[in-house]
């Protein structure tokens, strides 16, 4: 289903070895999905290193193979290749001159699943699909007709922890397999990663029954807060103080009755007021995003608004929006 499997399984193979890294901020596909293919390197004798330079998000460290992901870029080893996961644009990751220094003269490759994606690699592998780690899962175990792991099936222990990465990124990105993202072959993809010994339980607990109280405070926060507009949107504005780092404040928002944008205006310390918008329709927040300089996809997207109060930020970004809406009914 993954029309270049089989080419990009053949570059994989091929490698002397292979950096990994993802976007800035990681997530959980991005972590999982890089993890998945660390792992994936383990299984057939490949050298490899993840390079994450930001933190990882709260528990993480459960993944299997965290404890040997990188903050800082190696200065050892033999790498040929380069690979950027869950990335829509190279600049999407933290301390891009360094990355892009250290893969002039080796094969830059860039996989992800963003419909924005920038084509920024030497091979390129971007369907539109629910998440980089379902990709990773169909070009590497399954398309290639698991010829590459024909050889390394022994090792069940590395092949469940790979699967246990992949079905985090997997549950994550697809909001626990609940967006419009989900087909038919996700589930299957799960099935199989399910068989492989993916350890629902450890990422169930760990991501989902774990939140901390800073979290709680932020769910109070936002439901004191959000604004339901009869225009069918709701939004709500979020100080720098308040926690993001679980839950993001417009998915706390985004099922009320009646409403098909939701949004959220978060101010931060030094990265200007990040909009967050989500649609519940035929609305294309993707769409609307670009007139900011924003992206993503086409139910989830995010504006980045630097040198502006989030009071402004929020206006102008409404305006639009009322504009947008208004059009489209
Ligand atoms: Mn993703």
């Amino acid at each position: 289903m993954i029309s270049q499997a089989k080419f990009f399984s053949d570059l994989l193979s091929s490698a002397k070895g292979i950096l990994l890294t993802a976007h800035r901020d990681p997530d959980l596909d991005a972590v999982g999905s890089t993890l998945g293919v660390w792992h994936l390197c383990r299984l057939l004798g490949i050298p490899a290193t993840v390079w994450l330079s930001d933190p990882l998000p709260k528990d993480c460290d459960v993944l299997p193979g965290a404890d040997r992901i990188m903050r800082t870029l190696p200065t050892e080893g033999t790498y040929d290749q380069v690979w950027v996961l869950d990335a829509s644009n190279i600049d999407r990751v933290r301390d891009v001159a360094l990355l892009k220094a250290f893969a002039a003269g080796r094969t830059l490759v860039n996989v992800d699943h963003h419909p924005d994606n920038s084509q920024f690699g030497d091979h390129n592998l971007t369907p539109i699909i629910s998440s980089t780690s379902e990709l990773v899962f169909w070009t590497f175990l399954h398309a290639s007709g698991g010829a590459l792991l024909a050889d390394v099936a022994t090792d069940k222990q590395t092949l469940s922890n790979m699967a246990t990465c992949l079905y985090a990124g997997v549950c994550f990105d697809t909001g626990r397999f609940l967006h419009d993202s989900v087909t038919a072959n996700t589930f299957r993809a799960v099935a199989d990663l399910v068989t492989y010994g993916a350890d629902l339980a450890l990422i169930r607990h760990h991501f989902f029954e774990n939140k901390s109280p800073a979290n709680y405070a932020l769910m109070r926060y936002v439901l004191n807060h959000m604004v339901v507009s009869p225009l069918g949107y709701i939004y709500v504005e979020i100080p720098v103080s308040m926690d993001e780092a679980e839950m993001k404040s417009v998915d706390i928002i985004r099922d009320m009755e009646g409403t098909s944008v939701a949004l959220s205006f978060r101010e931060t310390v030094s990265d200007g007021i990040k909009v967050s918008l989500r649609s519940k329709s035929d609305f294309n927040v993707s769409l609307f995003a670009a007139q900011f300089g924003g992206g993503g996809h086409v139910k989830a997207s995010g504006i980045t608004l630097r040198d502006v109060s989030l009071s402004e930020a929020k206006t102008r970004v409404l305006a639009a929006l009322e504009t947008a809406l208004s059009r489209e009914s």
